[in-house]
């Protein structure tokens, strides 16, 4: 195998954590270098290499290509719906300025970057977007900043891709749902959260309200997919924007249901906020037959499955 130095940009957050800990497992501890606006705390950051890095920081960009000459670059570094819908000028500068940093580095002449794998997100559809069996290609209408910038950033890595062969690859992500960290900032967040309220206190107060049906999918199959995508031959990446990509579907009742198997006294309550207009604009179930055609992908988590997981592992934290 081909020696890669790998360099994840947002490697704090829910997905970068996890994925540091698996591309390490692949490639080995100190072929992976994690980094981030600040340092967190965790074991997977204290046992490799780690480096501060502002991504919206050219010179310190630079800086960090000239150190490690990464061959493969996974830039996981924006801010989701809820928090962007708070900051959008700021949101809409780290999520696109970021994105041209790592594709314009990567389209150098000469470049060590081979690879780029960026996120894109369910976000990047609207109200006019089919919202059940969502296509691949239909009509793009995102209502926040987050999904404005996940749409023209998917049309940049295509652009990128066709005009300078840039080898970029994509994930439409749904709703994420891990127990290794905490989620940040998204519509979505709640499926986290509900597992933690559950076990600490059997009771959770959603923000979305009964009914709101989200595209979710359970962490080891996020994880699954992105390396996936990532290792198949360019050859089979007939998709260059970015993958639509499904797990699961569920609203808050079926997940406090799922939960109530386990925790027969658990109750949820609701009380939606302005996130609630976010999740009204995202598709409910996703078409994802292209990547399964592609590149072979498949789910192995459904809602029962993830739910027992979930509380199984974070049930000793609230012993
Ligand atoms: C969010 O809710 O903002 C994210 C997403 C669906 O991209 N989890």
């Amino acid at each position: 195998m081909k020696k890669e130095t790998i360099l994840v940009i947002g490697s704090c957050g829910q997905l970068g954590t996890e994925l540091v800990e698996a591309l390490r497992e692949i490639y080995g501890i100190d072929q992976v270098i994690a980094s981030d606006i600040r340092k967190a705390a965790g074991e997977v950051f204290e046992s490799g290499p780690f480096e501060l890095l502002d991504i919206l920081d050219a010179q310190a960009w630079k800086g960090i290509l000239q150190k490690y000459q990464p061959t493969q670059v996974y830039h996981l570094a924006a801010l989701l719906s809820a928090t962007a819908e708070q900051q959008p000028e700021f949101a809409w500068k780290l999520n696109m300025q970021g994105l041209f940093h790592v594709l314009d580095a990567a389209k150098e002449p000469g470049s060590s970057i081979g690879r780029v794998y960026w996120p894109s997100s369910i976000a990047a559809f609207g109200p006019n977007t089919p919202r059940f069996e969502t296509p691949q290609y239909g009509p793009m209408d995102p209502t926040t900043v987050y999904g404005i910038s996940k749409y023209a950033g998917e049309l940049y890595i295509q652009y990128y891709y066709k005009r300078y062969g840039v080898d970029t690859r994509s994930l439409r992500y749904p709703g994420l749902i891990g127990h290794k960290s905490d989620p940040g900032g998204g519509t979505t967040d709640y499926a986290v959260a509900i597992y933690h309220d559950a076990l600490k206190d059997k009771q959770h107060t959603c923000f979305l309200k009964e009914g709101t049906t989200l595209p979710m999918l359970y962490m080891p199959d996020a994880l699954k997919a992105t390396l996936d995508v990532m290792h198949t031959p360019a050859e089979n990446i007939k998709m260059r924007m970015s993958y639509n990509l499904a797990g699961m579907s569920f609203a808050p009742e079926e997940i406090a249901d799922s939960i109530k198997r386990h925790i027969p006294d658990f109750n949820i309550l609701y009380a939606p906020d302005s996130r609630q207009a976010i999740a009204d604009s995202w598709p409910a179930v996703i078409d994802d037959s292209l990547a399964r055609t592609h590149w072979g992908w498949k789910p192995d988590y459904d809602l029962a499955r993830m739910t027992a997981d979930m509380l199984e592992n974070i049930a000793p934290r609230y012993r």
